[in-house]
């Protein structure tokens, strides 16, 4: 066998001679075709096709394209010759086979990408493939075989990793290029809006996450500016965070609260990756207040009787820590009370008319929870009768030798007055000596001199009221 450009097909003409005395049909004589295929598709050409006489004998060649080899025929001629002659005997198909040697060449890898973490924290590697551009010198571009590793859909965590991206073409040759996958964390869940607060008891409240755009991954810790503590899953306080998702916080009642208090419930939100948001604007709201106010009441700074039905009432009011005292309403006999009114320390009352005796003034308070108090009272004596007496000298003697004298007195208040409290005397109706205790007897001294003495006398009640002037008289003799 002789192969090369040179070969000539002198050394079939002894073949074409045996042929010949072998007898062919004549029927065989005439035009016949000669008929290429090329393995694979693209890899090379061969020339010499066409159509000839019979007995005609046909150099052909097989030509490889660039990194290809031939590597023999097939059909009607079999063998590796190249180039190679082929006796016309009848129509003819031959294949001539190459052999692809070349790798296919990336022209453009895939390029990097960044992807985001999910809500979950999970993310999965995506198709490089789609972004890789790639010749063969055999395989069309559209038969090369693009695959990456990791495969596409394969879980992938934090960080940067590298995409090992194969070409392969028919011939099962391979380029490969690199690409990175960089995988950052999920957002920072948006700032939470105000949980909503409501239900409020004694010593609860119910509080609720509200949504607010964030993902349902995303977790929740409420925290309660009031008590400088979180709010856990069963609704006590703790010093650190409980973190749920909105929808495992639900409603949470907050338990173990102080009666009527304010207290601030605010959101805090974080993403799977630990990162938090701002702390959310607080709502808030009171525990309710089931305890009355407390107070006081005291007339006319706590005298026992007074002359007039008019009265200053002073008063006082305490609701704790509560909701405050708001309002007060006054009664004279427990049964009839006025108008709720706006609270005052001072007030001036009319008391009741009727015969003098004790007047009980009840007032009573109201918070802003209306819870009412207790009523607390306190009374005076109306006196209105002045009390009446009278005065002797010296037992009534007409006549006295000394200027000391014993004055004889009786006084009394009516029935219902506060009684008799002070008494005071007079030698000329004009000075007065001060009020002073009364006493049955008392001594006295007359003004010097000799003559007829007059003593008068005054009394005083609880209330009071004063006494017309009692007198007697006395003559001081030698
Ligand atoms: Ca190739
Ligand atoms: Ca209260
Ligand atoms: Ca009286």
């Amino acid at each position: 066998m002789t192969t090369g450009r040179g070969v000539s097909c002198k050394g079939a003409i002894g073949f074409i001679a045996l042929v010949l005395a072998a007898g062919a049909a004549s029927a065989d004589i005439g035009k016949h075709t000669l008929t290429f295929n090329v393995m694979p598709p693209g890899a090379g050409t061969v020339s010499g096709a066409g159509e000839y006489c019979w007995l005609h004998l046909v150099r052909i060649e097989a030509e490889p394209k660039a990194e290809c080899s031939f590597t023999g025929w097939t059909g009607d001629l079999t063998g590796d010759d190249n180039p190679a002659c082929v006796f016309m005997t009848d129509n003819k198909t031959i294949t001539a086979t190459f052999a692809d040697n070349g790798a296919p060449k990336i022209t453009q890898c895939a390029a990097n990408r960044t992807i985001m973490l999910d809500a979950s924290c999970t993310a999965v590697m995506p198709d490089f493939t789609s972004g890789v551009a790639a010749t063969d010198n055999v395989t069309p571009a559209q038969d090369l075989v693009i695959t990456q590793s990791p495969e596409a859909g394969t879980p992938v965590g934090m960080g940067s990793s590298a995409v090992n991206i194969t070409v392969r073409d028919a011939a099962g040759h391979a380029a490969n290029c690199t690409a990175t996958l960089t995988v950052v964390p999920p957002a920072v869940p948006a700032t939470p809006v105000a949980p909503l607060v409501t239900s409020a008891t004694v010593s609860t409240l119910d509080v609720k996450v509200m949504p607010d755009g964030n993902g349902s991954n995303v977790e929740y810790a409420l925290f309660c500016a009031a008590t400088g503590m979180w709010v856990q899953a069963d609704g006590t306080f703790a010093a650190q965070p409980a973190w749920q998702t909105k929808e495992a916080w639900g409603t949470v009642t907050v338990a173990g609260l102080d009666e009527c208090t304010a207290y601030d419930f605010s959101a805090v939100a974080r993403n799977c990756h630990g990162d938090e948001s701002a702390a959310g604007p607080a709502a808030t709201l009171f525990t309710r207040d089931v305890t009355p106010p407390t107070g006081t009441i005291v007339i006319n700074n706590n005298r026992s009787a007074t002359n007039s039905y008019n009265v200053t009432l002073a008063l006082t009011w305490d609701d704790g820590a509560g909701s405050g005292a708001v309002r007060m309403r006054f009664s004279d006999d427990g049964a009839h009370w006025t108008l709720w009114e706006p609270l005052a320390a001072t007030r001036a009352y009319t008391l009741p008319a009727g015969p003098q005796g004790h007047r009980t003034v009840r007032v009573q308070f109201l918070d802003r929870a209306n819870n009412r108090s207790a009523v607390y009272n306190d009374y005076i004596r109306l006196d209105t009768d002045p009390p009446t007496g009278s005065i002797l000298i010296n037992n009534g003697a007409m006549t006295t030798k000394s200027h000391t004298v014993t004055l004889n007195l009786t006084y009394a208040d009516s029935v219902g007055g506060s009684g008799v409290a002070r008494m005071r005397f007079s030698d000329d109706g004009a000075h007065w000596t001060l009020w002073e205790q009364p006493l049955p007897t008392r001594t006295h001294v007359l003004p010097e001199g000799l003559g007829y003495r007059t003593v008068r006398v005054q009394y005083r009640d609880g209330g009071d009221n004063v006494s017309e002037v009692y007198r007697d008289y006395i003559k001081v003799i030698e």
